[in-house]
């Protein structure tokens, strides 16, 4: 009998050696797997979760071969049981994340400014964990929904964690805590049907926003560019509340934290995005890993706005008001140092997933404002963490405990880790010689700011005016950034199924730009504009700022030219190896990521020799690529030319406005794509070879990133 069980599990499942051949249980693969690498379990058994080792991991206990599975199979019980459990609660919001590991650097002491360890010195580092997110997607959901997307740090400072949880736009939906649980059950998938998924373009969103106008800045921020990034890499954070920096002599300023991407601030556009969600549901996971695994490590400026009470009392907005920025032109960013993220998770789970940013993990040196949305996030995410992670020791979870050392009276609960010695576990005590003691002075210190007011429910004047902010975003964006603006709301809307919301949208539009207004109601096709909403303020409060220069994504093109960028070499049977390797070799020095497509992956035979063709048309559609040159070779460009999926490729280059290099005689391809090549713009090069010049213009194209003076509307491809 037991010679039959073994005979049939080698003969099964995973129980081959790297020959092919079976192996008998009990032996170690570990000196080299079937790919080659070393296996790091060397020599280590298979065990239970008691250490016990497992004869059989493939078969079940059972009395006889076709018999009943037994109840006292512990092995088999053990392995059901963990699996059956693997999952915890996602996130409320912010569920489908990705994150990395990397480190803060201060350029100075900026202990003028603050007594924040991490900021003490000149070339201080701390090390960080950051997670980006989508927010209103479930965990599986797509990367490339409209959204705002979150920018969560935790410092692990030599004085505590500080977690800074941010967003990549800089201003919020809603003033105060008590909305946003209404909030997110407006903006998350509705109820009864659980449709849609990761999308704000539906009837109870938009009711809910069209109901509260103090969301209108951050809808116009969602609507725009900012809300389909390129990459998580590409985009800039903000804390968007207001904080306290305090110093060792106590003296306090109020400040607002930018994070800036060296990568420069780049976005999508609405059709790549959606084609994108289909051929690359992880798309902006995928980019932050490899660009980490290969070495380009992405890059931030932490800046602050730094200004005083006084300064603040002034301003035709509340500083604590979460749906104001304020303006650069008001108050410039000073630079304080810079994060670099170089090294991925090892494990998804339990890093990327048992994170706990937590927005009361602050340190010495740093403190809240009043801000109403603020004080309910003090609150919140510490106890979000108690159901997602299972208690009150989540800060004993690897990827949450401080550097620093954590001594207090805290005991037990659900999952402790410590194990505390001694009896005392009090404060004052004179039997553990008074330890821990409290740290005076040198510990965490609030800013006594002075209190005398009533208790009562409502909100101070400058909070009711909504729209001169969003005004002023409008009027800062570049003309085609407007044009997608205005797109955006128009696509949104039209998905709504409740006419009357779609005329509340209008309707509040009209009060941040009358052009916007009409040109969204003419993609509704509503023949008249309906009357502005009401204002909530009567005030008149008169801004400082009509126009920022700060607030487009162009004003930030980044420091890293290519590096990165994903450029696709069009080949088919007969393409000019030779002008491929022309072009492939110095883009590649240049950091950008070539990849050859073709109809198929794997060998094809080109002009001059073999081409091993790293992607098709099917696995690697044009979206996934930001930019495309077509190899010459007259073979080549006749079957390019007949293929269906690479004229769609074609067409979807040109049309998303990315660059083009089109070498030669393969300007046929784009003939058959239907492209115009009448008046060609800077991001479509029509050249006879690929030498040195067309290199050049080809290079300073993709660095631009789009050419939106190829947009029309509607599109001509
Ligand atoms: Fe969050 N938010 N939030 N939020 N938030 C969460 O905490 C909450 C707000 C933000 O990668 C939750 O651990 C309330 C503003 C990010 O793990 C939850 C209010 C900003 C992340 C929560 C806000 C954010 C979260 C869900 C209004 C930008 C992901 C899981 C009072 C400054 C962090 C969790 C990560 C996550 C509550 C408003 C950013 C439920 C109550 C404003 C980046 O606790």
């Amino acid at each position: 009998m037991s010679e039959l069980a073994s005979a049939s599990s080698l003969s099964e499942g995973n129980d081959t050696g790297k020959s092919g051949k079976p192996v008998a249980p009990g032996v170690c693969q570990a000196a080299g797997s079937l790919d080659g690498h070393r296996c790091d379990a060397s020599g280590r058994r298979l065990t239970t979760n008691q250490g016990v080792p497992v004869s059989d991991n493939q078969h079940s206990l059972k009395a006889g071969l076709r018999g009943p599975a037994l109840l006292k199979d512990f092995v088999l019980r053990e392995k059901l049981t963990h699996f059956d459990h693997e999952r915890i609660p996602e996130r409320i919001v912010h569920a489908r994340g990705s994150a990395a590991h990397g480190y803060f650097e201060s350029y100075a002491d900026h202990s003028a400014l603050t007594a924040a360890a991490l900021l003490s010195e000149k070339g201080k580092r701390t090390p960080v964990f950051v997670r980006f997110s989508t927010v209103a997607g479930e965990r599986g959901s797509k990367d490339t929904a409209r959204d705002a997307r979150g920018f969560a740090v935790k410092f692990y400072t030599e004085e505590g964690n500080w977690d800074l949880v941010g967003n990549n736009i800089p201003v919020f939906f809603i003033q105060d805590a008590m909305k946003f649980p209404d909030l997110v059950h407006a903006v998350k998938a509705e109820p009864h049907h659980g449709m849609p998924q990761a999308a704000s373009a539906h009837d109870t969103f938009w009711d809910f926003v069209t109901l509260m106008p103090e969301t209108a800045h951050m809808l116009m921020w969602v609507m725009s560019d900012h809300g389909i990034p390129r990459s998580y890499r590409m985009m800039k954070g903000f804390a968007v509340h207001t904080f306290r920096f305090i110093n060792r002599e106590g003296k306090a300023s109020l400040v607002k934290f930018h994070w800036t991407p060296k990568q420069g601030t780049h976005s999508l556009v609405w059709d790549e995005a959606v084609k994108i969600s289909g051929a690359d549901p992880d798309y902006h996971r995928r980019d932050l890993w490899e660009a980490i695994e290969a070495g380009e490590y992405p890059e931030w400026e932490l800046g602050v706005q730094v200004f005083s009470e006084e300064q603040a009392e002034q301003f035709s907005f509340d500083v604590l008001d979460a749906t104001k920025l304020i303006p650069e032109e008001l108050v410039p960013v000073t630079p304080l140092g810079r994060m670099v993220l170089n090294r991925n998770p090892d494990n998804f789970f339990a890093e990327t997933e048992q994170v706990a940013f937590c927005t009361a993990h602050i340190v010495p040196g740093i403190d809240f404002t009043n801000d109403p949305l603020l004080a309910g996030r003090i609150h919140s995410y510490v106890d979000t963490q108690l159901s997602r992670l299972g208690g009150p020791n989540f800060h004993e979870i690897p990827i949450n405990a401080p550097v620093a050392p954590v001594h207090n009276n805290q005991r037990d609960g659900m999952h402790r880790q410590a194990v505390h010695r001694g009896r005392v576990a009090y404060e004052p005590n004179s039997l553990a010689g008074g330890c821990p003691f409290q740290a005076g002075g040198a510990g965490f210190v609030s800013f006594p700011e002075q209190v005398a007011a009533d208790e009562l429910r409502g909100k101070p004047e400058k909070f009711a005016e909504h729209y001169n902010q969003a005004r002023m975003f409008y009027a800062s964006q570049a003309p085609h950034e407007q044009k997608h603006i205005a797109d955006a709301f128009g696509f949104e809307l039209s998905k709504l199924t409740v006419p009357a919301i779609r005329h509340r949208a209008v309707a509040l539009l009209r009060n941040v730009d009358e052009t916007l207004a009409q040109k969204v109601a003419d993609h509704l096709g509503m023949r008249e504009l309906p009357e502005p909403l009401p204002l909530a303020s009567k005030q008149g409060y008169q801004p400082e700022v009509q126009r920022s220069e700060h607030l487009s994504l162009l004003a930030h093109p980044g420091e890293v030219g290519i590096r990165t960028r994903k450029v696709a070499i069009m080949c088919a049977a007969g393409t000019d190896a030779a002008e491929v390797q022309a072009i492939a070799q110095p883009l590649m020095d240049k950091g950008a990521v070539v990849r050859l497509v073709g109809p198929h992956v794997g060998l094809i035979q080109a002009k001059g020799g073999e081409l091993d063709l790293d992607a098709s048309f099917a696995n690697s559609p044009g979206p996934l690529f930001d930019a495309l040159v077509i190899a010459p070779g007259s073979e080549a460009v006749k079957s390019l030319s007949d293929d269906g999926q690479a004229l769609e490729f074609v067409k979807e280059q040109f049309r998303h406005c990315k660059p083009l290099l089109v070498i030669g005689e393969a300007r046929e391809v784009l003939q058959a794509a239907g492209i115009p090549l009448d008046n060609p713009d800077k991001g479509l090069l029509l050249v006879s070879k690929a030498d040195d010049k067309a290199l050049r213009q080809f290079v300073s194209a993709l660095e631009a990133h789009r050419h939106p003076e190829r947009e029309t509307d509607p599109p001509r491809v």
